[in-house]
């Protein structure tokens, strides 16, 4: 090795360990809430992704009809308790199939097949019970830009595509309710196309769709992403290499929990996303539900993170306290609430302790 040569590698060591000491630990606070600004339809069809075909309708369900006529049904409580009873009896087979990770509307059989929409905190799917075989394809349309109808007046599978009338829509935030969201439509009456050969296509045969590992930052062309051993279906942590160590114990220990005692290891396509660049809190190993990540840097997101809100619960980098170097702090965030922790490293365990917050 030459001089030269050896010093850029000291220089690269340098800024590698540097990295990672600023990727997981901060000197105070410095979180910024940046309220993005809505994209236009426009901007919506420029980015859209590639295997979609939007068509404009003539004769549509309007998004004003289809969103407010579920909300009146709720209002007539009668009414909305003969409906869930119907529903849960006629999506059972789903239900149990895919062990409730969805919900699940309009449904249809072709032959011995039966399809449904699905739906869960990453986005939209096509369920689909083949004999007694479930797969679920993962559709790629952010919520945040595309509303599908709750009623589909036509079958969802025509001629060999995946057919969704609906509407481009941007997220309002509602005055007074923080965390609450709604919908309005910026372009009504629209017909999302998407060929079933693009939707199921699963290039490393791994059992998730090509669509699905792009939107989140898989390989699809390698059935073990992170190359631990664990194809990426069966792995809890599919991104990244679990490794046991101090702070990826205390990141572990942080995670939101659920009161359920259902087997989450049956549930492939239950993830919480979380944003963060820090290698320790990507070396966790979960054993409750699967984890995905999210880089910090939008610029370096995948399209679909780029322009959707899946991150539903969050963990802080870490804070130091330069008095006292076995004591941290870090903060927990969910949907409606934020808890502050001193975290404090006694006979190789981590001792939590509340120190502050707030509920929403
Ligand atoms: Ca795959
Ligand atoms: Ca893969
Ligand atoms: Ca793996
Ligand atoms: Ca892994």
């Amino acid at each position: 090795m030459t001089y030269s040569a050896f010093l850029m590698f000291i220089l690269f060591l340098g800024s590698c360990s540097k990295t990672q000491e600023e990727n997981c630990f901060i000197e105070k606070d410095n979180t910024i809430y940046k309220e993005e600004k809505p994209f236009t339809a426009q901007q919506i069809l420029t980015n859209k992704p590639e295997y979609l075909e939007v068509i404009s309708l003539k004769n549509f369900r309007p998004f004003k009809q289809d969103s407010t006529e579920n909300e009146n049904n709720f209002q007539d409580e009668k009414l909305a308790e003969i409906k869930w009873r119907r529903e849960k009896e006629e999506y059972k087979n789903f239900r149990e199939k895919f062990y409730n990770q969805f919900s699940c509307s309009n449904k249809q059989r072709i032959g011995n097949t039966e399809y449904c929409l699905g739906k869960n905190n990453l986005g939209f799917w096509l369920l689909k019970i083949d004999n007694h075989k479930a797969d679920a394809y993962f559709l790629g349309l952010s919520f945040s830009h595309y509303y599908l109808n709750k009623i589909q007046t036509k079958p969802i599978i025509n001629n060999g595509f995946l057919e969704l009338e609906g509407s481009l829509v941007k997220i309002i935030q509602v005055g007074g309710l923080p965390g609450y969201e709604d919908y309005s439509a910026i372009e009504d009456g629209k017909l999302f196309k998407i060929k079933l050969d693009d939707l199921i296509k699963d290039s490393d045969n791994d059992g998730y769709n090509d669509i699905f590992e792009n939107s989140f930052g898989l390989n699809t062309d390698n059935k073990d992403t992170d190359g631990d051993g664990t194809d990426d279906f069966n792995d809890m942590n599919p991104l990244f290499t679990s490794e046991k160590n101090k702070f990826s114990e205390l990141y572990l220990q942080l995670l939101p929990t659920y009161a359920t005692d259902s087997d989450f290891k049956k549930k492939h396509y239950y993830f919480e996303v979380f944003k963060s660049d820090c290698a320790y809190f990507h070396e966790i190993n979960p054993n409750e539900y699967r984890v995905l990540f999210s880089q910090e840097n939008q610029n370096k997101q995948t399209d679909y993170l780029k322009v959707t809100d899946v991150f539903r619960f969050g963990i802080s980098k870490i804070k130091k306290n330069k008095n006292n170097p076995k004591q941290f702090f870090i903060t927990e965030w969910g949907s409606s609430s934020v808890t502050d922790y001193s975290a404090e490293y006694k006979n190789d365990k981590w001792v939590l302790t509340m120190v502050g917050g707030s509920v929403i």
